[in-house]
């Protein structure tokens, strides 16, 4: 053990290396190393569901990473996952109140769970630990945890957007949320704007924070620091996967397929916050309006189904299904279709020969928290003669890649002028914007993300 004791890192989901399976996502391999250097525990559920009370923590160890699961009752991870965390929670932070629901039963589930966590966690815990906390579905855990008596260093990172207070009263206890939230002696955010917002919201007189001019937040007798923590990729294994995978055998026969037509490319869960629907609409505008391009251009849109069972999920596959039909229906030829629409998953490598492909990565939430498939295209194009990013305005990844070509993903004619400024855009222009856009990756890439993350959590051990 360090002197610094172990990482202790809780995540609803634990993604433990399995023999012979698919190779980690940026998220994981950046989880992974910072358990690496400092040595630690993965805690989180096994995805496995009982229907007795779940037992203690499983433990496993890979690569001197322990990993630690426990199981969940069936109801308890309805109401919690499905339930508050992503029927109320994820629509609000995310600005869209009209997926919004609330139901008090599943906020109930929601704090069972917690405690859950916390209680199969405290056995766990040495007194020189850091915990690191992730994301929406466990903003109770650190309150639980003090009151367990846990007086480690607990850190949260929120991977979603954090909204602003008129939003967040639509929850009925959005204070208890916002006090459970500085229960944490470390809140991170990927962006100024969720930073800002967390600030107004400890403000609110009902809360009674304070923020000093070091960006201290005093509430309760106590404090806590929040900060902004933009999460970043392994710049070099995106582009050096992209690069090996131009060759493989199904991205050539992918690209021998286009017939020389130049490809846009999308690639998202398959979730309502991503846009998929506009984004749709915004390349039949396209289309309309510069008929030069039909014929000459595909869009592929990969869209891996996620939360199969929640019903905004099932709807918006419906949706899509019908648009795209729709759209190949009318502009479709014997010897050219539009949309090629594609509801399943590809390898993380394929994925990246895929953007190396492209003239254009399309990337148009109508929110989200950062976006790395942003990034992943990006690091993937040629430098020589790199393809061209057209994003959102509304994800956090825009606040940092500023010479991709900006859009505001509800205006779809917006979308439709930046896609073909895209693809008429001078090579030297585009290796101009693309070296910037490198620039910013490299500084902020995800071990620049963690390492930051995780000092900020040690700092504290002295305050
Ligand atoms: C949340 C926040 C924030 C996608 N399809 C396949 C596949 N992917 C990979 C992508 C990328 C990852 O999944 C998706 O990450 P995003 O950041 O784009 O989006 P969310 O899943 O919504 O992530 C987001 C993120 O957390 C991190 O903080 O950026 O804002 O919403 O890496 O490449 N990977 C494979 N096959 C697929 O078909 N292997």
């Amino acid at each position: 053990m360090s002197d610094t004791g172990n990482l202790i890192i809780v995540s609803n989901r634990v993604a433990k290396p399995k023999p012979g399976g698919r190779a980690a996502g940026g998220l994981t391999v950046g989880i992974l190393g910072a358990l690496r250097d400092q040595g630690g525990t993965w805690f989180g559920w096994s995805g496995k569901l009982v229907d007795r009370e779940p037992r203690d923590a499983q433990i496993s160890e890979h690569d001197n990473i322990r990993f630690a699961t426990i199981d969940l009752k069936g109801e308890d991870y309805e109401a919690y996952y499905n339930g508050f965390s992503n029927r109320a929670l994820w629509p609000l932070f995310h600005h869209l109140l009209a997926f919004f629901s609330f139901d008090r039963a599943d906020f109930e589930g929601y704090f069972r769970v917690n405690q859950i966590f916390a209680r199969k966690l405290v056995p766990l815990l040495e007194p020189n630990d850091t915990i690191w906390i992730h994301d929406y579905h466990l903003i109770p855990l650190a309150g639980e945890l003090r009151k367990a008596g846990v007086r480690n260093p607990i850190g949260f990172f929120l991977h979603v957007p954090f909204p602003g207070y008129d939003m967040l009263e639509s929850l009925p206890n959005h204070e208890f949320l916002i006090r459970s939230m500085c229960a944490f002696d470390v809140v991170g955010f990927h962006t100024q704007r969720d930073l800002d917002s967390f600030h107004e919201a400890v403000k609110q007189p009902e809360i009674g924070g304070t923020v000093d001019s070091d960006g201290r937040i005093h509430i309760g007798g106590g404090s806590l620091f929040a900060g902004v923590f933009p999460i970043g990729i392994d710049v070099e294994e995106v582009s050096g996967l992209a690069d090996s995978m131009y060759d493989d055998a199904e991205v050539t026969a992918m690209r021998q397929s286009l017939d020389g037509r130049e490809m846009i490319i999308g690639v998202d869960r398959l979730d309502y916050s991503k846009g998929l629907a506009l984004r749709f609409r915004a390349y039949e505008r396209l289309l309309e309006n510069h008929p030069a391009h039909r014929k000459h251009l595909t869009l592929m849109q990969i869209a891996p189904p996620t939360r199969v069972g929640i019903r905004a999920y099932d709807e918006i596959r419906n949706e899509l299904e019908q648009a795209s039909g729709q759209i190949n229906g009318r502009f479709a030829d014997t010897d050219w279709v539009p949309i090629r629409y594609l509801n399943k998953g590809f390898s993380r490598a394929t994925l990246m020969g895929f953007f190396r492909s492209a003239q254009i990565g399309l990337v148009t939430p109508v929110r989200d928290g950062m976006n790395l498939v942003a990034k992943e295209y990006v690091a993937s194009q040629d430098p020589e003669s790199p393809g061209m990013l057209v994003l959102s305005r509304l994800a956090g990844a825009a606040h940092e890649l500023e010479t991709a070509v900006l859009v505001n993903p509800y205006d779809i004619d917006d979308v439709a002028d930046g896609i073909n400024r895209a693809l008429v855009m001078p090579v030297e222009e585009r290796r101009e914007r693309h070296s910037e856009m490198m620039t910013v990756l490299r500084h902020n890439d995800i071990t620049a993300w963690r390492q930051r993350f995780v000092e900020a959590l040690h700092a504290e051990r002295k305050t």
